[in-house]
């Protein structure tokens, strides 16, 4: 089997290069990723580099941009990929109510390429990684009220409204080209490599620095969180037994208020409380989220594994085992990671 899987550079897709690779170790597994300032190549280079217990001989980073077709097509050429998931998006929320534009183009033009090239080459799945944020927000005051594959797609920032357009697009190859295609809407994720901007990790290396812990508004809104290896595991499902067409929700019915995942993270860490700082709210703030994920699992028994209280101290000690890794994102000095890799191979 060869994969082709698209942003590994990033949070998730890293995750998901690692637990491939564990788990099957005969497929040729394919990233494509053009290090944008999420991507982080050291999060890959064990993998490639014969010393470490890490290496893995079936494994070849590419850095290609989606959205370069030319480059996509040569890719496929060379490759013959069985399977191809799509995780490459630009997927901060906050970036994108500063500049949409490139959420347009990486998460909705660079999803036809990759469709193109599927389509002229042939494969057997093509699985686009989406998000519960298609479907919008639901109420505070109706916790009776969960996201099925059958809520309308009602979406709230630019972000979410690209990602919902990559699906409708993702769909309508299927319909149209009868493209073998399946789409996960899982909810927030959390775990190792994960970028410091998005909540979890930035509280956890700013409670390690002393510094203020930003809480958006009164901390309210809720987010169903989900450990990244149950991701992982649901989306490696899906790419082997997923049928044709359909959309699979993936969610660990475990929301949460953003103010209390702080304090825990505060309580496991030993930081005072009184680095919560309040400020001022995002834009457009999404109320709440939480999936029903009762469909991947009557249809291919997932089910999330690691309770919440297991999975933060599991996450905030990567944080402590691996500074290096983050205080290189803080200082800039990831960025020029893959230069000096590039130059010593
Ligand atoms: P991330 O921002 O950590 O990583 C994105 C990766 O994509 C980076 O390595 C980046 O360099 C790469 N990339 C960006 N634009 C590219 C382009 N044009 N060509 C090639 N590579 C490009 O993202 P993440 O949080 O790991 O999310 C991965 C996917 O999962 C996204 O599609 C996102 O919408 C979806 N998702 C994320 C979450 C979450 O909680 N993080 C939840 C549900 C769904
Ligand atoms: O500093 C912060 N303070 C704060 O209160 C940040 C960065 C966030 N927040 C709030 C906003 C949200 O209610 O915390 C919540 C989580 O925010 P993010 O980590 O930015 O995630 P969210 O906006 O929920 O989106 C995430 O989950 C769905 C991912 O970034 C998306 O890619 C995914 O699709």
């Amino acid at each position: 089997m060869n994969i082709i899987v698209t942003g590994g550079a990033g949070f998730i897709s890293s995750n998901f290069i690692y637990h491939m690779l564990g788990k099957y170790p005969d497929y040729r597994i394919v990233c494509v990723d053009c290090l944008t300032y999420a991507g982080n190549f050291s999060t890959l280079a064990p993998i490639m580099e014969k010393e470490s217990p890490k290496y893995h001989e079936n494994f070849r980073f590419c850095r290609i941009n989606i959205c370069d077709r030319a480059a996509i097509y040569q890719l496929f050429e060379e490759e013959h990929p069985d399977i191809v998931v799509n995780f490459a998006a630009e997927s901060h929320v906050d970036r994108s109510i500063k500049n949409p534009e490139v959420f347009l183009q990486t998460n909705i033009f660079g999803t036809q390429v990759m469709m193109d090239a599927c389509r002229k080459y042939g494969i057997t799945r093509y699985h686009q990684v989406s998000t519960d944020e298609v479907y919008g927000d639901l109420p505070l005051d109706r916790p009776d009220l969960f996201f099925t594959e059958e809520t309308p797609i009602h979406t709230s920032s630019p972000y979410s409204a690209s990602k919902a357009s990559a699906d409708l697009l993702v769909l309508a190859y299927y319909r149209t080209y009868d493209l073998p295609v399946t789409i996960s809407r899982c909810s927030n994720n959390y775990g190792p490599y994960h970028f410091p901007e998005k909540l979890i990790p930035l509280v956890i290396v700013n409670a390690l620095n002393d510094k203020p812990l930003p809480v958006y508004g009164k901390g309210q809104n809720v987010r169903d969180w989900l450990y990244v290896e149950d991701h992982c595991k649901a989306i490696d499902l899906i790419i082997h037994t997923g049928k044709d067409g359909e959309v699979y929700n993936i969610g660990g019915h475990n929301e949460m208020k953003n103010i209390d995942i702080v304090r825990i993270i505060c309580k496991v860490i030993g930081k005072p409380e009184s680095l919560i700082t309040f400020v001022t709210d995002r834009k457009g703030h999404d109320l709440r989220y939480a999936i029903d994920p009762a469909k991947i699992h009557n249809e291919l028994g997932w089910l999330p594994e690691t309770k919440f209280e297991e999975g933060i101290k599991k996450t905030i000690q990567w944080y402590l085992d691996n500074r290096e890794w983050w205080e290189s994102i803080i200082s800039g000095d990831y960025q020029n990671y893959y230069k000096k890799y590039e130059n010593r191979r």
